[in-house]
Order: C-alpha cells, then structure tokens, then sequence
C-alpha cells in the first residue's frame, strides 16, 4: 500500500483477505452535521455495515497520513474538532498531507483514499454538484470530476437537493459518469424520493450493479459510478416544502455572502435551521439507508466469479 496511507488492521486485513470493505467519508462528519449527532451517526454508519458482514473504512487526513478506518479517538477528533478541521477536497489533500493539518475528506479526497487503498465502494450521504447560479458562479463540486477520473462507486441519496440537479446530471453524462438508480427510474432529490429527471439505468439488485462495475472497470474505462439510492418513503420530506426552506437558506448565503467551499457546509447548516432540524434526520436515516446498500455491493461485487483485474 502507498506509504502515505495508514489502514487499520481490521481494513489491511479485509482487504488483504479480499474480503467486503466500504469506504466512508468524514466531511458529512465534520462540516455536514453538529455534534455530537455527527458522531453518533458515524459509528452507527460504521455499525450498519459490520452488521452486514463487510468492514468500515472511514478516511479522513491526520497527522500527515491518508487514514483508512478510523478508531475511536480519530472519529472523536474529527467530530469534535469543529473549525480546526479543514474541509479537503482534491485540491487541498497536498496541502494537508504537507502541513500534518487535520482534514475531513469529501466525495472527491475519500474516493481518491479509497481508490489508493483498493476499496471500490463508498458510501455517503449526497453528492457535491453544480450549484444554482452556476452560469454566473461557476460553482461546481469537484465531487464532479473526480467521479470522471477515479475508478470507486460511489452509494448515495442523489445530489443535494440545495444544487441544480438537470445541470448535474448533465456534466455527469458529458463526464461518462453512469448514473443507476437503485429500485427507481427516477434520480432522487436526496431529502425526497423524486426529482422528476431519468437516471442512466434501473438496477434491482446489488449483483446487476456489482455486474456493471465489473463491465466498466475490466473494459480499461477508468472513472466513477453513481449508484442512486432513494431515501426510505418513511423518512422522505415533502419535496415541495423542502424546495421553499432552500429558497431562505439559499437567499441567506447570497445575503451573506458565502462563497467557494463554505457555501455546501452553509446551507446545510441553514437548512437544519430553517427545517428545525427535519433535515438533519432525514439526512441521518438516508445514509445509513446508503451504508446497508453498500456493505451489500461490496459483497456482491467480492462474490462475483472472477476476481477483479
Ligand atoms: N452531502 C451532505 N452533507 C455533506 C456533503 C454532501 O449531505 O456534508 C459534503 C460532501 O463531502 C461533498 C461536499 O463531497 O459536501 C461537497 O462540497 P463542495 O460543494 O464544496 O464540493
Ligand atoms: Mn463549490
């Protein structure tokens, strides 16, 4: 393994074994949810997919290394570190590998750790995407071209909602990014179940979709996936009363002036605000819908005939 990177035994050996890993990022920990909510929900991430026979790979920067899987203490500092911890995405992994700076990975860093150590699936919460006003802004996530470029599959609600999803999925199919819904035709809205627009493909099965990672992968055809997960009916909020609240939080970072990687951590800080702390649940049941699915691909994808090349 690269020298930068430093697993846990429990991950080293799984991955060693060939055994299910999943990869988990520590933005959603850090800047994504207050504490101690933040920590509750990320052993109970990790918790859920122990329970499905797979091990928790939870990748944050500390002390100038990549980790991969965190102890308890590292998941203590990350989410309890508040401003102290940076907030890295690929631009700023060098920086904070350099400095021994304490830094929280994105979609775009964790699928980079993951890639490194050999772990294919990850899961989270929502993808980063192109923002509203983008035309003007020019504000979209590197979350977006790092699922051209690295070969991980990324387990998710859909985009947040609080971005311009017809945008975002456009650069994804300009980006070869194939986007599966999991049981739905539909692209979901993270907090909802519906956003009105197709996803590239239908899967029902976690096999179907370890298949056509499989398909990608073995063809030389590098870059991402994304697997679309709605969030359970039960624990959905009403698009269209959502669509209002991110209208405030929106005309509350305008107001204010929030600008490059503070604004996703700002709105969804508003929302929680504006929402009275609906979306925080909501956000908390749908990724922990997105670890159980998950832990599965990663099975299935271990399970497949032929190991991967
Ligand atoms: N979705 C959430 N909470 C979060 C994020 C996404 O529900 O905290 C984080 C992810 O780490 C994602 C990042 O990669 O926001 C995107 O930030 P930006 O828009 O600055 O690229
Ligand atoms: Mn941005």
């Amino acid at each position: 393994m690269h020298p930068t990177l430093l697993p846990t035994p429990e991950v080293a050996d799984a991955l060693n074994e060939g055994r299910p890993v999943v990869a988990l990022e520590s933005t959603v920990i850090s800047h994504g949810m207050p504490y101690p909510k933040n920590l509750e929900t990320a052993r109970g991430l990790e918790a859920l997919i122990r329970a499905e026979g797979a091990v928790p790979a939870t990748i944050a920067v500390l002390d100038g290394r990549i980790r991969i899987g965190l102890d308890d203490t590292a998941l203590e500092r990350l989410a309890s570190g508040g401003k102290e911890v940076l907030k890295l995405s690929r631009r700023d992994l060098p920086v904070a590998l350099a400095t021994g700076a304490v830094g929280a990975t994105t979609v775009a860093a964790t699928m980079i750790g993951a890639r490194l150590a050999g772990i294919r699936i990850f899961a989270t919460g929502g993808l980063g995407g192109v923002h509203r006003g983008a035309e003007t802004s020019f504000d979209v996530s590197a979350d977006l071209d790092e699922l051209a470029r690295t070969s991980v599959c990324v387990v998710c609600a859909g985009a947040k909602s609080i971005l311009d999803l017809p945008k975002t999925l456009e650069v994804l199919e300009t980006r070869g990014v194939p986007v599966l819904g999991f049981g739905t035709e539909e692209f979901p809205a993270f907090y909802s179940r519906n956003s009105g627009l197709p996803v590239s493909h239908r899967c029902d099965n976690v096999t179907e979709v370890a298949r056509i990672l499989r398909a990608k992968w073995d063809l030389g055809l590098e870059g991402g996936v994304v697997l679309a997960n709605p969030i359970p009916e039960a624990d959905a909020l009403d698009g269209a009363a959502m669509e209002a609240c991110i209208a405030e939080a929106l005309a509350d970072a305008d107001a204010k002036g929030i600008k490059g990687k503070a604004v996703t951590p700002f709105l969804l800080a508003a929302l929680e605000r504006i929402t009275a702390g609906r979306s925080l649940t909501a956000n908390m049941a749908l990724i922990r819908n997105n670890a159980i699915v998950a832990a599965r691909l990663a099975a299935a994808l271990t399970a497949l005939p032929r190991p991967m090349a």
